[in-house]
Parts: C-alpha cells; sequence; structure tokens
C-alpha cells in the first residue's frame, strides 16, 4: 500500500503545500488519538462557553482547534487562519503562501455517544491584493481551493483529500501512524435513492421543498424504494454519498439564524463541494454551483444540496424551475 506523501508527489504537488498537509495531519493523529481514548481522556462534553455562531462548544471542539491553529501557526506557509471556532481572521505570516480554513470539530452533537465525527479544512492561495490578516483573504470562490479534505474519526481514521485531482481515501495505519492510500479513486454514482436530511425539520422548509419531499415519500415511482440515512455530522453523511452515492441536503428554513442555510460556506460546503465535484459528482447552493459563489462574510451560511447528479438535478429542477 502507499504512503500520503509519495501519492502527492507523484500527483505533482507542491513541497511546500505537501508539508502543510503534513501539518494539518499530525494534528489529525493527535485528535484522532483522544477520541478513541474517549472518556478516558477526559474530552466528552461540554464548556460553559459558546462559539461565535451561539452553539455551546464542546471540550473536543476546543481543544482540536487549538491543536489546529497551533500547528498551523508554526508553519511559514500559512498567511491566515479561518475556523468555525474563532470569531475572527487569526494573522499568521505576512509572507506565507497559503490561507486555511477548518472546521476543527464536524458533528459535534456526535462526541458524547462514540459517534462520527470529523476534521474538514481547505487550503487556497494567499491573496496579494489585501492585508496578510484581512478577513477578505477569505473572500475567494471555491473553485480557487488548492486542496480540500476530511478526516473521519470513526471505526477507523480516514482521510479523504483532493489536491485539484481525483478524490483519494486514505486510512490511518495506528501501527506505524501513517495514512495509507486505500482507495485512489473515489467515484460518486449517478444515481441513488439514498436521502440525507434532517426530515424534523420539514414543519419548518419552504412550501416547494415540502412539496417536494412530499413527492419522494409518498408518490415517486422513482423513488419507491427510497431510504433516509442521518448521522447528524456531515463528514458522515457526506462520506457515505462519496462512497454509495445518494443525495446530502440541509436547505434554508424559517428558524431563526438558518434563514440562509445552516452549514457554512468557507469550512464546510465548499471543501465537501470539491470532494464530491472531483469524484463525479454535484454540489449546489439555492440551484447554483456551490463553489462559484463569492463569499461576503467568514461564518457565512448556505444552502447545500450535493451527491449523485440525477437526485441533485431532481431536486433543483423540482425546487427552482418551480
Ligand atoms: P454540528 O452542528 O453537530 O457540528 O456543522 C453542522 C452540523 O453538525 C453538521 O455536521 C450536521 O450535518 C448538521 O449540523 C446537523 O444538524 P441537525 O442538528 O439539524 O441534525
Amino acid at each position: 500500500m502507499r504512503r500520503l506523501i509519495p501519492v502527492l508527489k507523484q500527483d505533482g504537488v507542491d513541497t511546500d503545500l505537501i508539508m502543510l498537509v503534513r501539518t494539518i495531519l499530525a494534528a489529525s493523529k493527535e485528535i484522532a488519538f483522544r477520541v478513541s481514548q474517549g472518556e478516558l481522556a477526559g474530552i466528552l462534553g461540554s464548556t460553559l462557553n459558546e462559539n461565535i455562531q451561539g452553539e455551546v462548544q464542546k471540550k473536543l471542539d476546543v481543544l482540536a482547534n487549538q491543536l489546529i491553529k497551533e500547528m498551523l501557526l508554526d508553519d511559514e506557509s500559512v498567511r491566515a487562519i479561518a475556523s468555525e471556532e474563532e470569531e475572527h481572521v487569526v494573522a499568521g505570516h505576512s509572507t506565507g503562501r497559503y490561507i486555511v480554513a477548518f472546521d476543527p470539530l464536524d458533528g459535534s452533537s456526535n462526541i458524547d455517544v462514540n459517534g462520527q465525527i470529523g476534521t474538514i479544512f481547505t487550503v487556497y492561495p494567499a491573496r496579494e491584493d489585501v492585508a496578510y490578516d484581512s478577513c477578505q483573504q477569505f473572500h475567494q470562490p471555491g473553485i480557487n481551493q488548492l486542496c480540500a479534505g476530511y478526516i473521519l474519526y470513526g471505526p477507523s481514521s480516514l482521510l479523504v483529500l483532493s489536491t485539484g485531482g481525483p478524490t483519494r481515501c486514505y486510512t490511518l495505519d495506528l501501527t506505524h501512524g501513517g495514512y495509507l492510500l486505500t482507495k485512489a479513486q473515489m467515484n460518486v454514482p449517478r444515481d441513488s435513492c439514498e436521502f440525507a436530511i434532517n426530515m424534523a425539520n420539514y414543519r419548518h422548509w419552504s412550501r416547494v421543498t415540502q412539496a417536494y419531499f412530499d413527492q419522494v415519500l409518498y408518490a415517486s415511482e422513482r423513488f419507491r424504494h427510497s431510504s433516509v440515512r442521518w448521522n447528524a455530522a456531515m463528514v458522515g453523511d457526506v462520506h457515505r454519498v462519496l462512497s454509495r452515492g445518494g443525495i446530502f441536503l440541509y436547505p434554508e428554513d424559517a428558524r431563526l439564524g438558518n434563514e440562509t442555510g445552516k452549514l457554512r460556506l468557507l469550512y464546510e460546503a465548499n471543501p465537501l463541494s470539491l470532494l464530491i465535484e472531483k469524484a463525479g459528482g454535484k454540489a449546489t447552493s439555492s440551484g447554483r454551483r456551490t463553489l462559484e459563489i463569492m463569499p461576503k462574510d467568514l461564518h457565512q451560511r448556505v444552502p447545500v444540496v450535493l451527491g449523485s447528479v440525477g437526485p441533485v438535478d431532481d431536486f433543483n429542477s423540482a425546487v427552482f424551475s418551480a
């Protein structure tokens, strides 16, 4: 089996970027170890604080953020950092070539139930036309991403990564502590009848979204054998879609704070959209390609609909041409 670094070299990835990915993965190995220790590591449960999004911070959210942030700030190629757990941009090195955004711990509600959780990250080129520590560094569409990935802390720890080429999957080998290539090219099947959506939000959805799911559940022949799978961790649900097809949806809804969606464009929707596209799937937001949205805010939320081309097109044509 092949190790990560030779694969990245063979893919022609820039040496500085390879080193940066290694930095992120060093932090991920420490998080994977603590997660595997669970209660024994004293990392379960909540802190007394809320993050910038007004969500209760879990101990592991804080620990993961601290670990990744500190390791990234030691890397001279990093000009600025954005994190779900940081209100503002964190300044790095003024001459660094890259900016990095990350969600240190996705799927927080799964931490205390021994469920799937993950770290999502993305790397962009630093902008020369704005201050090195300005939030405008991150005002770049997702198509500019040089690299995107997630680490899924599940029964085994997996790294799913694209550096502009195919979406590849690596498994953390605990015997030597490195990531080994276990799937050279992930491919999202074109069609599938599996939906990942929090159906309990039905009452808050727009009328057209409700009407679409009325069809899926009660009338459509195409989706007669459909099923719903909801992990409550985007990394886990998107990993299932990447592995065997399906559609993941988190539409906007009427609840306060969710009017433009729940998931964050910069460090959730964009990296996962790149991985889906590089595996032959489709990633959209309000009917348009997510990767082309120009971000206006570091913590901007967007509706997310991604996965197999067939069901994504079906949803968008029903809801946006209605
Ligand atoms: P969480 O808030 O637990 O970190 O990032 C947001 C997210 O999880 C996604 O990972 C997940 O898909 C979604 O929110 C879960 O939302 P619900 O609470 O509506 O299930």
